[in-house]
């Protein structure tokens, strides 16, 4: 992806899970926004942004951050939200044995004592593989990845939930449930 859409990218995911108000535009409670509104109001705050450029990023964004509705007229990111507009009913699902969450080496002491908590977000997002948990961590710092007892905790009553790009979601992993190597 060039710069300038990379660049456009992160200002969708700034506006489509955050701070949609920046823009003055309003989500639905599942996320979801009118494309046309949405390229009018980023232009309106000087981003010069038109419908076959979001299809662009929507295509080429490599984690496929965003979803564009069934009827071609609305989108919204797949996950990852902070916003309060908005409350995902997201696919409630059985996990594997095992998921994986990548972070910071200087974030374990406080992991190992108070779990993992969701912070801004709506949820603690979990990979699949131990691959792309490494390099959700590096985002922060010096990855660490971490096991989760997923279907102990499914098991054990805790929901989880597989967003439209495959991130796992659960609202917290409290200790008992985290194996660090
Ligand atoms: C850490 C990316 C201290 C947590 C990725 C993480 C992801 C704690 C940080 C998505 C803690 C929150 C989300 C505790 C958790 N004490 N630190 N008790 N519990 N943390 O960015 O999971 O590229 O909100 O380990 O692919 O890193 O944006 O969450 O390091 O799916 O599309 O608090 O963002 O996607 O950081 O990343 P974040 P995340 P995009």
């Amino acid at each position: 992806m060039n710069k300038n859409l990379n660049e456009l990218s992160k200002f969708l995911s700034y506006i489509l899970r955050h701070q949609p108000e920046s823009i003055g535009i309003h989500l639905d409670s599942d996320g979801w926004v009118n494309i046309e509104y949405l390229v009018e109001q980023a232009n309106k705050h000087n981003q010069f942004l038109t419908k076959e450029i979001l299809y662009q990023i929507v295509e080429t964004s490599d984690k496929k951050r965003f979803t564009i509705s069934e009827n071609g007229l609305e989108i919204r990111a797949a996950q990852g939200h902070s916003t309060k507009q908005v409350n995902i009913n997201h696919i409630e699902s059985t996990p594997p044995e095992y998921l994986y969450h990548g972070t910071a080496s200087r974030f374990i002491e406080s992991i190992k004592k108070e779990g993992l908590i969701s912070g801004q977000r709506h949820y603690v997002h979990l990979s699949r593989d131990q691959q792309t948990a490494g390099a959700v961590g590096q985002r922060h710092g010096k990855p660490v990845v971490i096991k989760i007892k997923a279907l102990l905790m499914y098991q054990q009553g805790y929901k989880f939930y597989l967003s439209d790009n495959g991130v796992w979601l659960v609202k917290n992993v409290p200790g008992e449930f985290l194996i660090f190597d």
